[in-house]
């Protein structure tokens, strides 16, 4: 249940300011340049050691080394939207260093956040071609952000939460990156970084879960939109990975549904959810619940937003 009198409360962990009740939060979001990030990108030279050899400081020329620079620009944009929209300082919100390894061991078909840096492989040429990819880079400094905001247990529903707003996170850096409103944005995780063995567009679908690809080696995409088809397995950390499509889908309803830039109100109010929730073990529940309560405090009870947010959410099977 939605407790409404908690808008007109002070969440004890914010500087009141930041739950005043100014329209989306705007006064929140640190005006463009007034932060600045400080980037340190390594070569793992196909090593698993990390961090590797540091071969770009924040300021510093481009290197040469294609995957260094776009790991250098990616964690730019990823810093600018958490800074200019939502008012962080960094991951944690006090400036702390954007650390990145690129050349990660070598054939690695993935990329990750270690719990203080994001690493990524390059991929074997036949599953993967690429990790190096925006909504890819916004994942996993997302997780960064959510670690640092709480956190959010990584198995079953608390994990497929922790899963889905990295791939929010993502997405929006993306669109934001390339100017595209909710209805212009492909709503794709990990566009074109499928190998040429791998018969798919995309690692994973926000607009339609379940249909990024479509393969004999990897399988059918194994994601699901609504709750009556949520995947029970001990696999992936209890489907962390395949139940995140019900939330990544609510939340491109409500998106859609606004229209416009998904980055701003959607965006703000996922932001303000997560710095509310205190709740590491939150179910998908809880977390329908808190972004609710966002939306009464950003936007006002009753608001286009609150009203569409529901809407969404009831729509994958979370009826509150
Ligand atoms: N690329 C994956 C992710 O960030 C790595 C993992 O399974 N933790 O979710
Ligand atoms: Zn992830």
């Amino acid at each position: 249940k939605v407790r409404e009198e908690r808008a007109e409360m002070t969440h004890p962990g914010l500087p009141p300011h930041e739950i005043s009740a100014t329209p989306l939060g705007r006064a929140a979001a640190l005006p463009d340049g007034s932060v600045k990030p400080n980037r340190q990108i390594h070569d793992g030279q196909y090593r698993a050691a990390l961090p590797g050899l540091l071969v770009r400081s924040e300021g510093d020329p481009n290197t040469g080394i294609a995957d260094a620079d776009t790991a250098y620009d990616a964690a730019g944009e990823v810093f600018s939207l958490f800074a200019e929209e939502y008012g962080r300082d960094s991951l944690d919100g006090d400036g702390m260093p954007l650390i990145a390894t690129v050349h990660h061991r070598r054939d690695y078909n993935n990329a990750f956040w270690d719990g203080r840096q994001m690493a990524y492989g390059t991929g074997d040429g036949r599953l993967f071609r690429t990790f190096l990819e925006l909504s890819v880079v916004g994942h996993e400094m997302a997780h960064g952000v959510i670690q640092y905001s709480g956190g959010l247990i990584y198995e079953n529903q608390s994990g497929a939460l922790n899963e889905s707003i990295a791939d929010v996170f993502g997405s929006l850096t993306l669109q934001r990156a390339l100017g595209q409103q909710a209805h212009e944005a492909d709503w794709l995780v990990g566009r074109g970084i499928l190998g040429p063995g791998i018969n798919g567009q995309a690692l994973r679908s926000m607009k339609a879960p379940g249909t990024a690809y479509s393969d004999n080696l990897l399988g059918q995409d194994p994601q699901p939109w609504h709750m009556d088809h949520f995947v029970t397995t001990p696999e992936d950390n209890g489907g962390v990975h395949i139940n995140s499509g019900i939330p990544n889908h609510a939340f491109y309803l409500f998106a859609s549904y606004l229209g416009g830039n998904a980055w701003e109100a959607p965006g703000r109010i996922w932001y303000h959810a997560l710095q509310s929730l205190n709740n590491p073990m939150a179910t998908f529940l809880d977390w329908a619940d808190q972004t609710i309560q966002s939306a009464n405090e950003l936007t006002g009870n009753g608001s286009t937003e609150a009203v569409m947010l529901r809407r969404a959410w009831k729509l994958v099977g979370i009826a509150i």
